[in-house]
């Protein structure tokens, strides 16, 4: 097993700048036969380095599930539509099917379309977020597809000061309310139901703005702008500049926070998401695109303690 680091280069920009690496790849791992050393030394490196990138896997569903439970205790997303039919702890995203009439049939013959095209962390809506997020592409298409990443850990160093003490010992709200994808049994039922249903199933969460990694101990700011509504003790306009200054409103992605992670077939992607956003870039061709996620909490709590 080799570890190197992510090579500075940023193909969505061809830039060298430093503060857009991030990760590390990995070589010569095998899943079949890695050792708890082996996985501890892993899951090390998504909390120091943020993401790892495995290459040369091409597991089963069953496998990829085996693995992410190495590395915690696998969450099943709350909502059916989402899941892998045989195994429902595997989330599926997938392109839509041209021919299919309805938005899940699609070219694996299940999946959702167009997931994740927002900033966020993952189930940062709910009472529970995930530590790590495991994705394994099952059908790359040649371009435009990928993760862009901010790393909030530092994107909250790099706030001006006043606004980290703006924030300081601030409540942040997040509900899935804004990016809830109409699911086929929506259809004709009225609006205000589903916004009802939303607020039911998944009502607003509250979580410290800035809290204390419970591995790294770095300061993480845990806002996203697919999520986060409102912050409970800071003036307003204090969270439109939150998001301004990290990154997240550049409709270009180019800004100096933003990584982009591309992938080829026999990649698996793991990050950690307490400290990280992302967005998915979707490709606007009509090539089929299916991938497998799985997501796990870990021993540690979200955080250690609010700041
Ligand atoms: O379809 C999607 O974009 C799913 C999103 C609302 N949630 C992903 C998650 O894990 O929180
Ligand atoms: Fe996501």
């Amino acid at each position: 097993m080799r570890i190197t680091p992510q090579a500075m280069l940023d193909p969505a920009s061809g830039s060298s700048a430093a503060g857009k690496a991030m990760g590390v790849t990995v070589t010569g791992f095998d899943a079949a036969t890695a050792s708890d050393t082996d996985i501890r030394t892993i899951a090390d490196a998504v909390y120091r380095d943020k993401i790892v990138l495995l290459k040369g896997q091409d597991l089963s569903p069953r496998e990829f599930l085996d693995l992410g439970a190495r590395f915690g205790e696998p969450v099943t997303y709350y909502q059916p539509m989402y899941r892998h039919p045989d195994l429902p702890e595997i989330f599926v995203s997938a392109s839509e099917d041209p021919l299919a009439g309805s938005s899940i049939r699609t070219v694996g013959g299940y999946g959702v379309p167009k997931t994740g095209k927002f900033w966020h962390a993952d189930y940062q809506f709910m009472p529970e977020p995930f530590s790590i997020t495991l994705i394994h592409p099952q059908v790359v298409p040649s371009r435009n597809r990928g993760t862009y990443f901010i790393d909030m850990g530092k994107a909250y160093q790099r706030l001006p000061d006043d606004l980290r003490e703006a924030i300081a010992g601030t409540t942040s709200f997040h509900s899935a309310r804004r990016y809830f994808k109409i699911r086929p049994e929506d259809v004709y039922r009225p609006i205000w139901e589903v916004m009802e249903d939303i607020e039911r199933e998944t009502p607003p969460v509250a979580q410290p703005t800035v809290f204390e990694h419970p591995v790294t101990g770095e300061a993480v700011l845990f806002i996203s702008e697919g999520f986060t509504y409102a912050i409970e003790g800071a003036e307003d306009g204090v969270l439109q500049r939150l998001l301004h200054e990290t990154g997240q409103l550049d409709p270009d992605c180019a800004h100096p926070n933003i990584h982009l992670q591309t992938y080829e077939h026999g990649d698996l992607l793991i990050w950690d998401n307490r400290s990280l956003i992302h967005r998915a870039l979707h490709t606007a061709t009509p090539e089929p695109t299916v991938s497998h996620r799985v997501t796990v909490v870990d021993e540690h709590k979200l955080y250690a303690r609010a700041l």
